[in-house]
């Protein structure tokens, strides 16, 4: 059975989870104190909701796919999908999936401890993976991995398949700017904002002068706090880590991603419990945010 890109929203009280980057602890810790069995059943009848980036740089990806998996198969969640979900089903290797392709990841000679897929597990999570939505809605809730923008994820309706849509999206492009004299900077920032899959999955981008230095590469671009201008129905969203303790979003729209996927770098400096980053979870419609210990807070 084939499923809309923008597909409806569960009724009903959710909790809307952050990215969890392969940390399964924190997740089944989270869902303990969200009310969650382990099967996902709640007796309040909640529903979860997964922001995407489930993956990569923690300690167990395909837990977290199979668990979410799981549930989603069950009715008791529902995931986006998020730009290292699309990295994998495009077969982009980036520094931190290796997992899926059974090489360990490295930092600075550190080597983080991972569990590694194989041919089984890895066509079982692009299976899942491409059975994801990009959007979900409801009259009163939205949910996106990075970036929501109305006038595109509307254009999602009338597709299935996001590999199918990013690919023609992207030869539109292409065929567009063929003649335009535009340089590699401008060219890369086309790609990034016109193509619906790439925005609405990592958010739209900006030229920025003079370039600088990140992560071993010179930059271009950079992220656009698109949420400034986010207007209408409450849009909730991952993929911007609030681990520099700074909170985006506004009065119409909250990141959830509390910085989880970096707490690999809290372990190799020795911390074995009480993280500084954490994973959490929207309450809807209380706006309760839970974290991973149990603590939460009023939004
Ligand atoms: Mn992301």
């Amino acid at each position: 059975m084939t499923h809309s890109l923008l597909a409806t929203l569960s009724p009903g009280p959710l909790d809307i989870v952050g990215d969890v980057h392969g940390e399964i602890d924190p997740l089944l810790s989270l869902m303990h104190h969200l009310g969650y069995n382990k099967d996902g059943w709640h007796p309040n009848n909640r529903k979860l909701v997964f922001v995407g980036d489930l993956t990569d740089r923690g300690p167990d990806s395909l837990a977290v796919v199979n668990l979410v998996q799981t549930l989603t198969e069950a009715r008791r969640a529902q995931c986006v999908l998020g730009n290292h979900e699309l990295n994998i089903l495009l077969e982009q290797r980036k520094h931190d999936n290796g997992w899926f392709y059974g090489e360990e990841f490295s930092d600075n000679g550190y080597i983080v401890p991972q569990r590694l897929a194989n041919d089984t597990s890895r066509n079982r999570v692009l299976k899942f993976f491409r059975s994801l939505p990009i959007a979900l809605e409801r009259e009163d809730l939205r949910v996106i991995h990075a970036c929501w923008h109305t006038a595109m994820t509307q254009s999602l309706k009338a597709s299935t398949d996001a590999i199918t849509l990013i690919d023609q999206h992207a030869d539109l492009i292409t065929k567009r700017i063929e003649h335009s004299g535009l340089d590699q900077v401008d060219t890369s920032l086309e790609h990034q904002n016109q193509n619906p899959v790439r925005r609405l999955t990592s958010g739209p981008e900006a030229r920025i002068c003079p370039p600088f230095f990140a992560s071993g590469k010179t930059r271009h671009e950079q992220r656009v706090h698109w949420w400034n201008d986010h207007k209408g129905i409450f849009c909730v969203f991952g993929h911007y880590s609030i681990a520099d303790g700074k909170p985006r979003g506004n009065d119409s729209s909250f990141c959830i991603d509390y910085g989880v996927g970096k707490r690999w770098t809290e372990r190799r400096n020795g911390t074995t419990s009480g993280f500084a980053l954490k994973l959490a979870a929207l309450r809807w419609p209380e706006k309760l945010v839970v974290f991973d210990e149990g603590e939460s807070k009023q939004l």
